[in-house]
C-alpha cells in the first residue's frame, strides 16, 4: 500500500488482509465468534470483561464509585481480555457483545442474567440499578444523558479518525490527520467552554456524563493518549484540565484506572479485579510471575 500514487477505488471492496496498521491482525469485514471459549464466571453478581483502555476505564470506576458509595451489590469480577489476541471473537465473548468489544458485562444477580454491552449502556444499567450518579431531576438527567451520549458520539472522531491516523496508520496522510485534528479540537473547545460555566458535565453534581467523558479526554488534555498533546496544544484547555485533575484525585478513579490495565507502571496494573484486596496485593508489580 502506498500514498504517494492516487488511490482509485475498484466498483467492488474487497479485503485486502495485508493493508497494515496496528490492528490490521484483528480487523475483519465480518461479525460473530472466530473460535470457541467460554468466558470465566467468578463469585460476584457482576462479572465485566474488560481491558484498560479508555472505554474499559469508565465502567471500572462506575463500579469502584459505586462500591465507594457503599452499595455491597457492586462487586464485581473484573475478567481481562486481550484484543489484541483476538479474545474479543470468542464465543463467550460474543454472545454477551455481538459487537466483539470490550467492555461488557454481565449482571447475574437477578433469577434471569443480563447481559449488557456498549459502555454508555452500562453506565446507565448500573447508574438506574443502584441509583447513583445518574441525577433524578428531569432537566439535570437529561444534561446528564446528552453529554453521555456525546461522548458515545464524538470519542469514534477522536480514537477511530485521530488517533487512528497520527499515530496507527502505516502512512502518514496529512488530509486524514488535518481533518480529524480540527474537529477533535473542536470537540475541546465545546468541553471547555461547558466546564467554564459549571463544574461538571451535567452542572454541580459528578455523574455518569463525567466518568464516560474523562478517560478519554481528560487522558488527551495531559498528553496520554497518541502522544498529540504538543500537536493539539492540549494545554490551551484550561476548563478541561481543571476538570481532569479534580476527577484524577478520586480514590475510586485511581483504582478503577488500575482494573485491566496491562501498560504503564507495574505497580498500577491490576490485570484481574476479584477482590478489594486486590488492588493491594496483586498488582503485577507483587505478582512473583507477571503474566
Ligand atoms: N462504543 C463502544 C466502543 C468499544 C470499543 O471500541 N472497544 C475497543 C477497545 S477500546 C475494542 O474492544 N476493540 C476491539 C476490536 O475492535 O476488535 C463502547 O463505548 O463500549
Amino acid at each position: 500500500m502506498t500514498d504517494s500514487s492516487p488511490y482509485t477505488p475498484p466498483k467492488v471492496w474487497t479485503w485486502n488482509k495485508a493493508s497494515g496498521g496496528r490492528f490490521a491482525s484483528i480487523n475483519r469485514p465480518i461479525a460473530g465468534p472466530t473460535h470457541d471459549r467460554d468466558l470465566p464466571i467468578g463469585r460476584h453478581p457482576l462479572q465485566l470483561y474488560s481491558l484498560g483502555t479508555p472505554n474499559g476505564v469508565k465502567v471500572t470506576v462506575m463500579l469502584e464509585e459505586l462500591l465507594a458509595l457503599g452499595h455491597a451489590g457492586a462487586e464485581y469480577d473484573a475478567w481481562l481480555v486481550r484484543i489484541n489476541e483476538g479474545q474479543q471473537f470468542g464465543s463467550g465473548f460474543v454472545a454477551i457483545n455481538p459487537n466483539s468489544k470490550i467492555p461488557a458485562l454481565w449482571d447475574r444477580s437477578g433469577p434471569t442474567p443480563i447481559r449488557v454491552f456498549e459502555s454508555g449502556a452500562i453506565l446507565m444499567h448500573l447508574a438506574e440499578k443502584f441509583g447513583a450518579f445518574l441525577p433524578t431531576d428531569v432537566a439535570a438527567r437529561a444534561e446528564c444523558l446528552s453529554w453521555l451520549f456525546w461522548q458515545m458520539g464524538s470519542a469514534p472522531f477522536l480514537g477511530g479518525g485521530f488517533g487512528h491516523f497520527y499515530a496507527y496508520a502505516p502512512t502518514k496522510i496529512e488530509y486524514a490527520i488535518d481533518r480529524y485534528a480540527m474537529e477533535v479540537k473542536r470537540q475541546l473547545d465545546v468541553l471547555d467552554r461547558r466546564l467554564a460555566e459549571s463544574p461538571y458535565l451535567a452542572g454541580d453534581e459528578y455523574t455518569i456524563a463525567d466518568m464516560s467523558v474523562w478517560p478519554w479526554y481528560g487522558a488527551l488534555v495531559k498528553g496520554q493518549v497518541y502522544e498529540a498533546g504538543e500537536f493539539l496544544q492540549v494545554q490551551e484547555y484550561t476548563n478541561v484540565l481543571r476538570w481532569t485533575n479534580e476527577i484524577a484525585k478520586r480514590p475510586a478513579v485511581q483504582r478503577g484506572r488500575m482494573v485491566n490495565r496491562t501498560f504503564g507502571q507495574l505497580s498500577s496494573q491490576l490485570h484481574e479485579r476479584h477482590e478489594a484486596s486486590d488492588f493491594d496485593t496483586k498488582t503485577q508489580d507483587k505478582l512473583a510471575a507477571p503474566t
